[in-house]
């Protein structure tokens, strides 16, 4: 069976000047609509059709590696989002303090990996065996091909951010890490297998 482009699970309207909905409809419409009609036409007639999302991201390569993890890291990138502002409690805050020192200085160390990360990527939180891990991967590239568990992503291609904040990636990163992040989310991510999430097939 074919890949799906995964519906959001809000408006795109929901996030008002925080998230355009210019932006959803070419992020979610386009990009990543287009992922998903790459990595069928690859696997079409190949080995890789009938196979799941994540199997494929772990056993492809070139073009059609991008696209699927491109669908894999677009998918989870919608879940790690909120319209209605969340707190992190719980389990999740008590991890996050006592790997970075405080919410704070993680949010802080979160944002210089987004926003340092040097051209196209995705900004992560990782389950690395039992630690919590802050990372940065580029292009398509996603902790479903590097054997940690995905807890939490910024998209920080040009693409996520440039309708709304044009070169500004900063003020995105804040803007979405401070207001728009669905902590419940990431906190089920902790105890659950986090790439199944995402996945497909
Ligand atoms: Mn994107």
């Amino acid at each position: 069976m074919a890949f799906e482009l995964p519906p959001l699970p809000y408006a795109k309207t929901a996030f008002g000047d925080l998230i355009s909905e210019e932006t959803f409809n070419y992020h979610h419409g386009k990009h990543h609509n287009a992922y998903v009609s790459k990595t069928n036409d690859a696997i079409k007639g190949t080995d890789h059709e009938g196979k799941k999302l994540s199997a494929i991201i772990k056993s492809a390569e070139g073009g059609l590696f991008n696209n699927a993890a491109q669908v894999w890291n677009h998918s989870f990138y919608w879940l790690c989002l909120s319209p209605e502002k969340k707190e992190i409690t719980g389990e999740l805050k008590d991890r996050l303090e006592s790997s970075f020192g405080s919410i704070d200085e993680f949010k802080s160390k979160f944002k210089d990996e987004a926003t340092g990360h040097f051209a196209s990527g995705w900004a992560w939180l990782v389950l690395d065996g039992d630690e919590l891990k802050i990372t940065s991967y580029h292009d398509a590239d996603t902790p479903v091909a590097h054997g940690v568990k995905p807890l939490f992503t910024l998209d920080v291609w040009e693409h996520a951010y440039y309708l709304d904040y044009q070169n500004a990636r900063p003020d995105y990163v804040s803007a979405l890490l401070d207001n728009a992040i669905d902590w419940d989310f990431v906190a089920l991510n902790l105890d659950g297998d986090g790439i199944s999430r995402a996945d497909q097939g």
